[in-house]
């Protein structure tokens, strides 16, 4: 599965490493794990970078679209605070990818904390009750962040009908023992993007995965990070 890695996202991956974006060393991830290459999305935050990004996933989304002609939506939902320049910038990604197709759609986002004056409440951008929504983020681990984004989804009336990450770490969902932090139980179990499929019957796209960004650094000669993303992913390999 290395070997076929289409030239732009090569040149992500890339752009990705020179921003220091994706970087190696070793980072104890929110689901507990040790990880030796971390992504940092936040740091898409340079004129080239949020364009390519925006660009990328403004591209998957109408892929899939052009694929699955039945499928639609009305706002594309970024959680506060790394899903807001996504939404945003994918947004205006779309509308130039094809405007009589996208031209309508919304962006919304949430506030961490709720506004008590003003025009109040929890939710900045277009109104999500009774609309279709689709889920932009940063990075799918144990899929954590975005249980937290679909929970928001229901309490404002949305409908989901679709998710899509920058990153897909293709990683098991966590056992019990390593959410109490007392580490892997060495139990094959499902992935995590899969499980939330299951779960939610939607799509769940994602712009990059952990196969991707070793395909990247095979090509770019970067043999010893290569190793080390190769280790950990049969170490987390998901058994589906
Ligand atoms: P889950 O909530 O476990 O799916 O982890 C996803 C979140 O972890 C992301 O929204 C980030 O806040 C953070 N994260 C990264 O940003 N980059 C990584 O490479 C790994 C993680 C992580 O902690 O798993």
């Amino acid at each position: 599965a290395t070997s076929e890695l289409p030239e732009w996202k090569a040149k992500l991956i890339e752009l990705a490493l020179k921003s220091n974006i994706l970087t190696f060393g070793s980072f104890k991830l929110k689901s507990n794990r040790i990880s030796p290459y971390f992504v940092n999305c936040g740091l898409f935050c340079k004129a080239n970078l949020i364009r390519a990004i925006s660009t990328a996933y403004a591209r998957q989304i109408d892929s899939y679209a052009k694929e699955h002609p039945e499928w639609g939506f009305d706002i594309l939902f970024g959680p506060a605070y790394k899903g807001i320049p996504l939404c945003v910038t994918t947004a205006e990604k779309l509308a130039g990818e094809d405007e009589s197709k996208w031209g309508d759609i919304a962006y919304s986002f949430n506030r961490k904390e709720v506004k008590d004056h003003g025009e109040g409440g929890l939710m900045i951008g277009e109104s999500m009750k009774g609309k279709r929504v689709v889920i932009i983020d940063d990075v799918m681990t144990a899929g954590t962040a975005i249980r937290e984004a679909i929970d928001i989804i229901n309490g404002q009336g949305g409908k989901l009908v679709g998710i899509i990450v920058a990153i897909d770490r293709q990683e098991k969902m966590p056992s019990q023992s390593e959410k109490e932090g007392k580490g892997d139980d060495g139990t094959p179990r499902g992935s995590t993007i899969a499980e939330v499929r299951r779960e939610t019957g939607v799509p769940v796209m994602a712009v990059l995965t952990l196969s991707d960004m070793i395909a990247g650094m095979k090509k770019l000669g970067r043999e010893e990070e290569m190793k080390q993303m190769e280790e950990y992913y049969q170490r987390y390999k998901p058994s589906d």
